[in-house]
């Protein structure tokens, strides 16, 4: 039996969603609210000890790490694959999943915290002792001086601009590999593509489309995958609309800043 331990807008419990959707896979789960801290629950520490969905119990296995998860279930389940039968494609595609760990999938939450999601939290918690409460939860003190600063700060958190500037070099790497091709790697659809969907969605949700505005191979892309049971079932049927509002108007009042970033 398959559990999932995820959040409906999770970036990476999307991209798992969506691998389990294409292979139509049948799974159980619990969708966590991050917000109201249900990640720091003495019973989910025990599965997950940074406190971090996604992740997988597969009968008595527990998988943690989203791109581990993903890789798992493309081996386990062989079915419809993900991974390309050519060694080189297969390194390709690992290569977009490292760009996630390697710094990409820390860059989105600076974007997302200081334009979005650091309202919520600031709203949930009005004062200053109980934001610090919220913080000393986070037990990776690394992680935990990027989300003090990015919920502090927002938009004048420095780390934004390295965010964007991060993203500026993923959208151009992106339009190269899809300036003649339909998907990432290869002439079929892979794990790299659903790996970075989900950043390039939240992207857009958070008004940042402009960013490709000279690249339209990416709407082509994001057009052609949401076309996918993958997509329907993975990320569009736990949308969650109160989320997608928060981020479309905090991102349309902060566009302006978002956009001389880049310039
Ligand atoms: N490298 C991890 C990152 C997991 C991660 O950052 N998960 C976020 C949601 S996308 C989370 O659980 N956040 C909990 C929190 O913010 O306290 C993976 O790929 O699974």
């Amino acid at each position: 039996m398959l559990y999932l331990y995820h959040n409906d807008m999770s970036v990476c419990a999307q991209k798992v969603r969506m691998v389990l959707a294409h292979k139509e896979l049948d799974w159980e789960g619990s969708n966590l609210n991050l917000r109201a801290g249900e990640q720091f629950a003495p019973d989910f520490l025990k599965v997950s000890p940074k406190g971090l969905v996604p992740v997988l119990v597969h009968d008595d296995a527990v998988i943690l790490e989203s791109n581990a998860i993903v890789q798992y279930l493309d081996e386990v389940f062989p079915e419809s694959p993900l991974m390309s039968p050519n060694a080189v494609e297969r390194a390709q595609i690992r290569g977009w999943l490292i760009r996630l760990d390697a710094g990409l999938h820390e860059q989105l939450a600076v974007i997302s915290f200081c334009v979005a999601f650091r309202h919520q939290l600031l709203q949930r918690h009005a004062t200053s002792e109980s934001l610090q409460v919220f913080f000393e939860k986070i037990s990776d003190p690394s992680r935990r001086t990027v989300m003090e600063d990015i919920v502090t700060n927002g938009l004048e958190s420095p780390r934004l601009r390295l965010a964007a500037l991060a993203y500026k070099k993923l959208i151009g790497d992106m339009a190269t590999a899809l300036a003649d091709s339909e998907w990432l790697v290869g002439g079929e659809i892979s794990l790299a593509d659903f790996a970075m969907l989900p950043y390039i969605e939240r992207l857009e949700q958070l008004q940042l489309s402009g960013w490709w505005a000279a690249y339209p191979q990416l709407d082509q892309w994001l057009a052609r995958l949401r076309t996918t049971q993958a997509y329907l079932v993975g990320i569009n049927e736990w949308s969650n609309p109160s989320y997608i509002q928060l981020m479309n108007d905090s991102g349309a009042e902060a566009w302006p800043h978002m956009k001389a970033l880049l310039g």
